[in-house]
């Protein structure tokens, strides 16, 4: 069989052709078909990832809340965070509690800024009308007389170990005398002491005072700075009653003996006893310590020129 040239082409351009289409459809086929695959598998594979998300949105614990006692109005880190009658107490501003223990009658701890204070208790009524508070105790002014004073020693110029002292009120038609009055030295030497003197006359008094190792001086007036010889006309009423008697130095030299009893005259017992003293290196010893007439722990030739300027002045105690 012949078949012309053209016609061989015409066949064989219509058989690549149709081989062409074939490929092209079975690629398509193979598409369709992977896709037909592989899209439920998206589908599931995004199902599945969705779902295990929630579950480990639903397994975070709960945020923390700061809410109260974080926001209270009393939350304090410090006592400055609250007011000055309260202190901060586990983070919260509260009452705290001051000393119940100490105290008295008429005065109590209280906590204000920030701190305990004593004070007196409120109403400032505690000891009645015109009462006086002391060390926490009412002193009534309708029976008391409560009486300051100020003396120095001889000597005397710088603050130096309390003392006490004996004082006499010589009146009119009696006296009364107080032992062992504690006196306290300032700075200065200047001596402060308080007693009570009760059921006595208001006026005409004296007071004849006595140092530890001195002779006995009278004061017959306020701000005395001479001898007094007379009689007293110093006046105690109820109350406070303030006296400076420091223009008057009591004068050292009556040394008390080994009982502590002083003769009430500066002589030669005094002045052996001194002497004594100054031989004597160990000043803790008895003698050391009653010879010591400026209060200075030392025995010197201060003390025995303390002595030798007394006896020039005076011998005895005034009564
Ligand atoms: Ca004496
Ligand atoms: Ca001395």
């Amino acid at each position: 069989m012949k078949i012309s040239l053209l016609k061989f082409f015409k066949m064989k351009l219509k058989f690549s052709r149709k081989i062409a289409f074939g490929f092209s459809d079975l690629i398509l086929l193979i598409a369709l078909g992977l896709l037909a695959l592989i899209l439920p598998l998206g589908v599931r594979l995004v199902q599945e990832t969705s779902q295990l998300e929630k579950q480990a949105v639903s397994a975070l614990p709960t945020p923390l809340v700061l809410t109260p006692p974080f926001l209270a109005e009393d939350y304090c880190q410090s006592d400055s965070d609250c007011p000055f009658d309260k202190a901060c107490l586990d983070n919260r501003c509260q009452p705290p509690s001051c000393f119940t223990t100490i105290g008295g009658e008429c005065e109590e701890y209280l906590y204000t800024d920030h701190s305990c204070w004593l004070v007196a208790k409120p109403d400032g009524t505690a000891c009645g009308e015109g009462g006086r508070c002391r060390h926490g105790t009412c002193l009534e002014p309708t029976t008391e007389a409560v009486i300051n004073f100020k003396i120095r020693f001889d000597g005397v110029t710088e603050k130096v170990p309390d003392q006490k002292v004996k004082i006499k009120l010589v009146g009119f038609e009696e006296s009364k005398t107080f032992e062992d009055v504690h006196v306290t030295a300032d700075a200065n030497g200047v001596f402060s002491g308080t007693f009570v003197a009760q059921g006595i006359k208001p006026s005409g008094w004296a007071f004849v005072i006595k140092g530890p190792k001195h002779l006995a001086m009278k004061f017959c007036h306020n701000n005395q700075t001479n001898i007094c010889l007379g009689q007293g006309n110093l006046t105690i009423l109820k109350g406070e009653n303030n006296f400076d008697f420091t223009g008057l130095k009591l004068l050292a030299g009556d040394i008390p003996d080994l009982n502590g009893i002083q003769d009430g005259v500066a002589d030669s017992s005094d002045f052996a006893i001194l002497v004594k003293a100054l031989d004597e290196q160990d000043r803790l010893r008895m003698n050391s310590q009653r010879a010591d007439l400026n209060f200075d722990r030392l025995n010197t030739g201060a003390d025995i020129q303390l002595f030798l300027k007394t006896v020039a002045e005076k011998y005895a105690d005034d009564f």
